[in-house]
Parts: structure tokens; C-alpha cells; sequence
């Protein structure tokens, strides 16, 4: 059977211990079977840069990493990737920042990287490349003689061509992402952007099931949500809600109960929206004070961008305002918290959660929104808001859907989702957890593995930590 590389800029090496926040690593934890091969950055900056391959082995994987020189570090990583392509892709031009030699730094790596894995690939590999990062990987491996199948998928949503041209240099990722034999998307409006991208600039037509040639070579793209194991997670959930995190924070609550946000801090995120959303509930809804308490957990990410200390320290002052405002002797409205949670704490919070806010501006996916309805207890099941702008909106339709640039609609869903009957909170629940069910981790991966040609035949799967 054809061996599986999955290549992606961060790797989670099962050196790196502890509670660590990211969707990526989280969602391929089913397509690492023993005999894969995880290539990627060591998250280390060094002088000699790429020149050494480390390799661990660990449950039959491989780990293959490499080292990045501190310029490529910040023109790659921090500048274009994170500066201009994640902006860009999640529908903020405004903060899209551009230059060309950060470009060029993002074009480089990609090449080392390629580079690099050349030696560790046999001819009947499987390459999976992930994630915005390494967008020109398939374009630099055909430049160095590799024929092997190779598919990406983009965990961010992809944006209509009225803005992805927005990005100088634009054509040339375009043209990048053509020369992978399979692009997979969370949804289909993504999907339908990339094509709309390809049909406008270089003038190609696909056919319904996103087939079509550009330049003699034939690419496919594919719808693959992402999932998780929601069973295993479940488990977790019951497990913690029974140990002493959970009971010193049941024990802290008043009896209206707990609401939760658990987010990467990022902007994407929608975390300032809301809080104001928060402060509009605590206004709107007087008799919620003193009952209800919102605990926010922030793992703070990407520290270095300014855009990121910015919005934290817009975080800091609303929580401050809306706690000054509203708090009292022995109750406080919002609980904030910016680091990473152990996962197996998170599932236990998620289960005495009465609701969760989850409301992103733009979010590829959003795991957060699937974790909460698998913690959930049968019997008396909590509440998901649900952010439109989230990729999981376009399957999780019985959540409270709002627009998450509305503070006023988000805290009128959280006042109707405290007041709703047990028998509406079941149906709403019984339906969210029947596709959280069946739209798991293993099946997105089996799912682009087939589209790719691996057949999906092994039972799985050393289980990964979740990685930024
Ligand atoms: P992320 O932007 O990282 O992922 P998300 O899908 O919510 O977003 O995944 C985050 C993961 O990290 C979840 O498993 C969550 O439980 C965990 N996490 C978040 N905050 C945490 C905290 N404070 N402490 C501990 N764990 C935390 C990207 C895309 C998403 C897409 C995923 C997978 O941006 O849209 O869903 O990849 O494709």
C-alpha cells in the first residue's frame, strides 16, 4: 500500500508535550496510520537554517523536521503567511500587509522545504500538503522531477475573486494550487470561490464535480468537511466533568450556570464582537446578573503581529469595562483566561457549559462548535450559538444562528438559549450530534485519501495533540 506523507508548516512532534491550541493537528489524528511520514518546521529558528532534517519516530510515524534561519522565520511565517494570507483569506483586506520580499522569503521556504523532503519520498507515495503555509509545495516538488499524486487542504475558507485579487501576486498562488491533483475545502461555498477564481482568471470552466485541465495537467477540487471523533471526545467529556477542575468550577457558579467561548485569540475569531455581545446581555437581560457566568478561554497565538497585541489589548479593556461595570462583591460576568486548556479540562467545561458562544467574523471550519455538542450530556443538553460566518454553519443548522457582527442578536440568542425548554434543547441537540457523528476526523480523511488514491483500508491511528 502506498505510504502517506502529510507535509505541514508546524509538525506536532510527540516531543512537545502539553496543552497546546489548533484545529489542524487535531482534525489528522485519524489519517496518521503507523508507516506515515509528517514532514514540516521544527518550530525552531536557527542559524543553519534548513540544512538538517531532524527525525523522530514515534507509534510507527515518522517526523521529519527542518529549521528555519530567523529571516525566513519572519518573511515566511510571520509576514506573508500569517501577515497577508490569513487577512486575505478570512475576508480583511484592511489588514492585509504586503511586501515583496516577504513574498519572495514564502516562495523560498516552500522550496527548502520541498528540497528537503526530496530524499525521505518513494516514488508510490501518497502527499497530503496542508494549510495556506505551503500553498506553492506541489509547484516546487513537480520542479524537482516529483510525479507522485499530491492533494491540498485548505483549512481556511477560500474568498471570491473580488478579493483573492486583492493579493499581489495572486495569479502565481493560483496557478500553485493548480498543480496539485486534488484542493480540498470545508465547504461549498469555498470551493465555489476557488473555482469562480480559476474560471475568471484563467479563463477555465470545471465541470459540477470541480474537475477541469490547466495546462495539461488535471486537478479536482473537493468538498471534505472536517470532523471529530466525536465518541472518543464524548468520553473525555464524562470522564472530566467528574474530576476536580470541573467540580472547582461547578462549585464557583451561581444557578443560572455557565456560558463558554474557547478560541484561538485571533481576530478571525470575532472575540471583541463578543464581548460588547456580553455587555449588551448583561444590560438587555438584567435578571441574568449574578446568575450567569461567561468563562472565556483564549490561547494566545501568532504573539509577534502587531494586529494580535493589538486586539489583546482591546480584549483587556473590554473585559475590564464590562467586569467594572456589571461585577459584584462575590459574582464577576466574564471570566478570561489566555492560555491553552488541557483538552480533556475543555471537554469536561464544555459538558457544564449551558450554552457556548461561538462566533467567529470567518472561520474555515470551526472545531470548537463540534467539540461542544459531542461533550454534551443526552438528558439536559447545552445550547450552541452558532456564528453564520463559520464554516460548521453550513451543517450545524439547528444551532442558534447569528451574525456575529450583530452584539445585540447574539445576547438575545443567549437570553432564548437559557430559557429553552429541555424537549427543544434535546431535538436541537439529537440532530447537531447525529451529523457531528457521522461527519467525523476519520471519515474527512478518508474522504480525501480516496479522492487522492489511497485506499482506506487500515484501522487507524496513534491519537496527536492539538498544535498552533
Ligand atoms: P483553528 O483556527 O485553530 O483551526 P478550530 O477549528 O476552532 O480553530 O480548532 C481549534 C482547536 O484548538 C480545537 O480543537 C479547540 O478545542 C482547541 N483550542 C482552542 N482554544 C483552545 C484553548 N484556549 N485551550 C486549549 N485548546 C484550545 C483551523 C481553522 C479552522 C478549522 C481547523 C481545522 O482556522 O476553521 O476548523 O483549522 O481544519
Amino acid at each position: 500500500m502506498a505510504r502517506l506523507v502529510v507535509i505541514s508548516n508546524r509538525v506536532p512532534l510527540p516531543s512537545e508535550r502539553g496543552a497546546k491550541a489548533g484545529g489542524l493537528a487535531v482534525a489528522l489524528a485519524d489519517a496518521l496510520r503507523p508507516g506515515s511520514l509528517w514532514f514540516g518546521w521544527s518550530g525552531r529558528r536557527s542559524t543553519r537554517g534548513s540544512g538538517t532534517t531532524h527525525i523522530q519516530r514515534s507509534d510507527g510515524i515518522t517526523y521529519a523536521t527542518i529549521d528555519l534561519t530567523e529571516a525566513d522565520y519572519r518573511s515566511f511565517y510571520v509576514n506573508f503567511s500569517n501577515g497577508a494570507l490569513w487577512p486575505l483569506l478570512h475576508f480583511r483586506l484592511g489588514l492585509l500587509d504586503f511586501k515583496t520580499e516577504d513574498y519572495g522569503g514564502y516562495r523560498s521556504v516552500n522550496r527548502q522545504f520541498a528540497a528537503a523532503l526530496l530524499p525521505l519520498l518513494r516514488p508510490d507515495d501518497m502527499i497530503w500538503v496542508h494549510d495556506y503555509h505551503m500553498i506553492p509545495m506541489a509547484a516546487e516538488l513537480r520542479a524537482l522531477g516529483v510525479t507522485n499524486r499530491i492533494g491540498f487542504f485548505l483549512h481556511t475558507p477560500f474568498v471570491p475573486p473580488s478579493i483573492f485579487n486583492a493579493l499581489p501576486r495572486s495569479g502565481e498562488l493560483l496557478n500553485s494550487l493548480c498543480a496539485y491533483d486534488v484542493v480540498g475545502f470545508h465547504t461549498h461555498s469555498y470551493r465555489a470561490a476557488f473555482l469562480d477564481c480559476v474560471a475568471e482568471n484563467f479563463g477555465v470552466h470545471p465541470d459540477p464535480d470541480g474537475r477541469f485541465n490547466w495546462r495539461g495537467h488535471a486537478v479536482r477540487a473537493i468538498v471534505d468537511p472536517v470532523g471529530i471523533d466525536a465518541d472518543a471526545f464524548s468520553e473525555q467529556a464524562i470522564t472530566a466533568a467528574r474530576g476536580s477542575d470541573a467540580r472547582l468550577l461547578r462549585d464557583s457558579l451561581s444557578k443560572g450556570g455557565l456560558a463558554i467561548g474557547v478560541d484561538r485569540l485571533d481576530y478571525s475569531k470575532g472575540l471583541i464582537n463578543r464581548f460588547e455581545a456580553i455587555g449588551r446581555f448583561f444590560a438587555n437581560y438584567p435578571q441574568h446578573r449574578r446568575q450567569v457566568s461567561f468563562l472565556q478561554i483564549a490561547a494566545r497565538s501568532r504573539e509577534e503581529q502587531g494586529s494580535y497585541q493589538r486586539l489583546r489589548r482591546e480584549l483587556d479593556r473590554i473585559v475590564g469595562d464590562t467586569n467594572g461595570r456589571y461585577s459584584e462583591f462575590d459574582w464577576t460576568p466574564l471570566r478570561y483566561m489566555t492560555r491553552a486548556v488541557k483538552r480533556d479540562t475543555l471537554a469536561g467545561f464544555f459538558r457544564l457549559s449551558r450554552i457556548a458562544v461561538v462566533t467567529p467574523l470567518r472561520d474555515g471550519m470551526n472545531l470548537v462548535a463540534k467539540e461542544f455538542v459531542a461533550a454534551q450530556d443526552p438528558e439536559d443538553p447545552g445550547v450552541l450559538i452558532l456564528s453564520r460566518f463559520a464554516g460548521a454553519a453550513e451543517e450545524m443548522t439547528e444551532a442558534l444562528i447569528v451574525n456575529p457582527y450583530d452584539s445585540d442578536e447574539i445576547a438575545e440568542a443567549m437570553h432564548i438559549a437559557l430559557a429553552m425548554e429541555l424537549e427543544e434543547r434535546r431535538e436541537r441537540w439529537q440532530a447537531l450530534h447525529e451529523k457531528v457523528r457521522t461527519s467525523t476526523a476519520r471519515q474527512f480523511c478518508s474522504v480525501f485519501l480516496n479522492h487522492l488514491g489511497v485506499p482506506d483500508t487500515q484501522p487507524a491511528k496513534p491519537r496527536l495533540r492539538a498544535i498552533s
